[in-house]
């Protein structure tokens, strides 16, 4: 709006006229036209790292202070700095940093919304999803799909930490939540360990299985040594200069993502790899699960180190460089702007 050419009589009859209107909840479209209708993306969020050093020093402290049982899960939620309050690191997607003490359980429950877990520190916990545990290995990538039944517990003798993604955020702008918790706190197991990745990811079936598109995957952990090996494999041909070495999770029944709101990601950057400037419209959450290096995010620059945490809001231009051979784990919106026909990314 050009305010400075109207008159102050026309601007007064404005102004009078916003205030008629908002009375009656209505506001003039012209005037936020263009926030609105952005010509790209103005995320509000906020690039930002955790560095584990400090995580795991302020969980830890949680441990003293509150048990998984009472707490229901013990989890720091890691809030981007600019969205303070609204319990998310993106507008779509949910973080934090769990702790199960040895013994503890934390007591089964199952909700809409979608988790995934990445394991980093601590051995000997486990976690159920539908009658069937799986033993949490460090960068073991595991999930719980929309509506099943999870539980954890720690069987061990060390503290175990590891990083919930949820889609927390896209279910409340959806309106579509719903929770119940279990009668028993630990679910039966109906299965033995490594049931689920036998029987759906080994390149095989069962005979009679014939999922649909939008099926979450049976397949609920991802072990970290086949996520290894594959980098490895690929990392002796040629890196992408944008990616480096970088391979998405999926669902091996249809090639979809494992669960339909949350992509993942892993990605190897040999010791020396710069990638050249990229940026893409679903924000990121990225951890280092081994070696290190530097990420660029706009004007910022962080060293980051094993277990670090970064998130990297829509349309904010990342350059990664690692030090030492370095091994990135990811998750974003990706298949949902996707499914909608909103994604894009943009090689610089
Ligand atoms: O482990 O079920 O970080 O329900 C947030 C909500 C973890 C879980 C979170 C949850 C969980």
């Amino acid at each position: 709006m050009h305010a400075a050419t109207l008159t102050d009589d026309a601007l007064r009859a404005r102004t009078a006229y916003y205030e008629r209107i908002g009375n009656r909840n209505m506001t003039p479209l012209w005037e936020v036209l263009g926030a609105l209708v952005p010509p790209q993306p103005h995320s509000p969020a906020q690039a930002a790292l955790w560095r584990y050093a400090e995580l795991r020093d302020q969980v830890m402290e949680a441990g003293r202070l509150i048990t998984a049982e009472e707490a229901e899960r013990r989890v720091l939620i890691l809030e981007n700095p600019a969205l303070r309050g609204q319990s998310c690191i993106t507008q779509s997607l949910y973080a934090g940093l769990q702790l199960i003490m040895p013994g503890e359980v934390a007591p089964a429950h199952r909700h809409t919304q979608s988790a995934l877990r990445l394991v980093l520190d601590g051995e000997g916990a486990y976690t159920a999803v539908d009658g069937e545990r799986t033993t949490m290995r460090r960068g073991d990538f595991i999930i719980t799909p929309a509506w099943t039944w999870h539980d954890h517990g720690n069987l061990g003798d060390q503290p175990v930490v590891w990083l919930d993604g949820l889609d927390i955020p896209t279910v409340r702008f959806l309106d579509a939540g719903f929770a119940e918790k279990s009668e028993q706190s630990s679910q039966q197991t109906l299965r033995p360990e490594g049931d689920a990745l036998a029987r759906y990811g080994s390149n095989m079936v069962p005979m009679d299985y014939q999922p649909k598109p939008a099926d979450p995957t049976r397949v609920f952990v991802y072990p970290f040594d086949r996520t290894r090996s594959s980098l490895r494999g690929i990392a002796k041909g040629t890196p992408d200069s944008h990616q480096g070495f970088k391979l998405r999770y999926v669902n091996p029944a249809t090639g979809a993502s494992p669960m339909p709101t949350i992509g993942a990601f892993a990605q190897w950057l040999p010791a020396g790899f710069e990638t050249r400037p990229y940026r893409c419209t679903d924000g990121t959450v990225h951890v280092c699960l081994e070696g290190g290096g530097e990420a660029k995010v706009g004007d910022q620059t962080w060293r980051f180190q094993e277990n670090d945490v970064f998130v990297v809001p829509s349309w904010h231009t990342l350059q990664l460089r690692a030090d030492r051979d370095a091994l990135l784990f990811s998750f974003s919106d990706r298949p949902v702007q996707q499914a909608l026909g909103l994604w894009r990314e943009q090689r610089l």
